[in-house]
């Protein structure tokens, strides 16, 4: 009886968990892992023609945890982004899901 009840309470809460959140795409554990200090770094990026592709990459990356300065530019084809070394995947996964490639 028991077991059966504790099934019947696992199959009713994985079906109120919500399936996908918007927000996070790429940094399942930034919230547990202590970030460390923010480091400067020059990620590649190709696929921005204008001010506006440039707005678009700083204004997703500077909402990624830990990002302190984001600075896109068409022209040098990078992004320098000031942040913790370990969120660099997580930048650029979010960078990636705008369409744009990182070399
Ligand atoms: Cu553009």
């Amino acid at each position: 009886m028991n077991r059966i009840t504790a099934t019947a309470v696992v199959l009713v809460s994985l079906a109120i968990v919500p399936l996908g959140c918007e927000q996070k795409p790429a940094a399942p554990a930034a919230e547990t892992v202590k970030l460390g200090a923010p480091v400067e770094m020059t990620i590649p990026v190709k696929g921005m023609h204008c001010e506006g592709c440039e707005g678009a990459v700083c204004g997703k990356v500077e909402k990624i945890e830990g990002v302190t300065a984001v600075k896109a530019s068409h022209v040098d084809e990078a992004v320098v982004v000031t942040a913790p070394p370990e969120q660099r995947e997580a930048i650029e996964a979010a960078i990636k899901k705008l369409g744009y490639t990182v070399d």
